[in-house]
């Protein structure tokens, strides 16, 4: 890669110390004539004061002495600009949008993310814009500070290197929680990155552990959970239907249910599922993985989906959680929880009036928050009207979990 685009971080802090250092001597200079001033032209050692005109070594001195400083200055500030301006043509773009309060990344492929993640070693670009006011994107650790404004597309680049994570801050006050405008740049490793990129959202599957006790157990060395049969019969579906064991050489048809599942871990050795050999080898387990491991069956098998998880990402990613608390607290809006069917004191049009917070309501109050004003609140939320169908979806559907 090009190493001159690469150490912008370096030109800005060459600038930086250029500056800085020459203002230091300049100071240094400065404070030392005068003090020998004071002691060499003081009323004592020199009773009579005498006018001086006319020098011209002097006056070549203080002319261009300076204009060579300030040209040296302005050299070293543009190298530096220039190279933070400059963005290689491969860079990798993100496109980021800043809100009252939070900040939103938006990828090539259509992921949306409430942190800036890059691939390691890459020259990235940030496409920026705001949709309320003006904020700044700053980023420190990269040299890069930059006003994103509604309506217009500002950018940055960096070079991202090693993994590692830097805080990214608003530089721009933009109202009472400007102060939390944070997020980070999570630089990791390019597998790492694509891995990122391509897997569907982790926050709308709950964790699944029923199936890493299973794994630690070794139960999918003899079990399948997609229905195919292995040593044992697949855990696919298999809670709550009817199964034919044989006990003591005789059938005998079982509902299995959460006593059954726990004898069938507990004791294989009891009843066996028709048409398999008794393998089962007896596993120790604890009190809590047995009930993990039930509630992993009673998904039938799945990775279990938490109500709602899609709209709390949809909150997190558009910012709602800026401004709305879902524990009841209030922020600068009122807090999602219990909001579903809540009667609410409105302002429309200056006049006052009762709702019932129904999902019209709730979405009209999400696509145009000024039509109906909360009373004691600030009319400050931003308008959502491009939000999509689905993630409206989501989000009433979270709010409705919320009680
Ligand atoms: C060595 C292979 C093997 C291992 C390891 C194993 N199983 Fe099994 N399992 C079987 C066989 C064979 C059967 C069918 C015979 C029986 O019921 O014992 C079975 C039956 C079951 C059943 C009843 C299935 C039904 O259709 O009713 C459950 C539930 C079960 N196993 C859970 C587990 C769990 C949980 C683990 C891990 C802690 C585990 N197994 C580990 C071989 C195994
Ligand atoms: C900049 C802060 C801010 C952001 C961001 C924000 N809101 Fe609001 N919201 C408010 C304020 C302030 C009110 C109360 C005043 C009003 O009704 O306009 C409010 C009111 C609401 C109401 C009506 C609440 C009630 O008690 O009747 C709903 C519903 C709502 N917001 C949902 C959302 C959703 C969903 C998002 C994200 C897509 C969001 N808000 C983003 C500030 C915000
Ligand atoms: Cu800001």
């Amino acid at each position: 890669m090009d190493t001159t685009l690469i150490d912008a971080v370096s030109k800005v802090d060459t600038a930086f110390k250029f500056i800085f250092g020459i203002s230091f001597i300049i100071l240094f200079l400065i404070t030392a004539v005068t003090l020998y001033f004071l002691y060499r032209y003081s009323r004592k050692r020199n009773p009579e004061p005498s006018q001086i005109e006319g020098n011209l070594v002097a006056e070549l001195i203080w002319t261009i002495v300076p204009c060579i400083i300030v040209g040296a200055m302005f050299w070293y500030g543009w190298v530096g600009y220039k190279a933070l301006r400059e963005a290689p043509a491969d860079s990798y773009e993100v496109k980021c949008t800043a809100r009252m309060w939070s900040w939103k990344f938006e990828y090539p492929n259509g992921k949306t993310s409430d942190k800036l993640y890059v691939p390691a070693d890459t020259p990235i670009k940030v496409d920026l814009t705001s949709v309320d006011v003006i904020h700044s994107f700053y980023v420190a650790a990269f040299r890069v500070k930059m006003d994103t404004v509604p309506g217009m597309h500002t950018y940055v680049w960096f070079n991202s290197g090693e993994p590692a994570e830097y805080e990214i801050q608003c530089a721009e006050y933009c109202g009472v929680r400007h102060s939390y405008m944070l997020s980070k740049v999570v630089v990791v490793p390019k597998e790492e990155f694509d891995k990122w990129l391509n897997a569907s959202s982790s926050a709308t599957e709950a964790p699944n552990e029923g199936e890493e006790v299973m794994k630690k157990h070794g139960c999918f060395d003899c079990h399948t959970t997609d229905g195919t049969e292995l040593v044992g019969p697949s855990f696919k579906d298999i809670y709550g239907r009817d199964t034919v064991v044989m006990e003591n050489g005789k059938e005998k048809t079982v509902k299995a249910d959460d006593a059954y599942i726990e004898k069938s871990i507990l004791e294989p050795g009891a009843d066996i599922v028709k048409g398999y050999e008794d393998m089962m080898p007896p596993t120790e387990v604890s009190k809590e993985e047995l009930a993990k491991m039930l509630e992993y069956f009673k998904g039938g098998g799945k990775p279990a989906v938490r109500a709602g998880a899609k709209g709390a990402e949809v909150a997190e990613r558009e910012g709602c959680t800026g401004c709305h608390s879902v524990d009841g607290s209030e922020m600068v809006g009122p807090s999602f929880k219990g909001l579903m069917d809540r009667k609410t004191t409105v302002l429309k049009d200056g006049k006052k009036m009762e709702v019932t917070a129904n999902v019209e309501y709730i979405i009209s109050s999400i696509k145009h928050p000024s039509e109906y004003v909360v009373d004691g609140f600030e009319p400050s939320m931003p308008e959502y009207e491009s939000l999509s169908d689905d993630d409206m979806k989501a989000l009433i559907e979270y709010i409705s979990t919320l009680k």
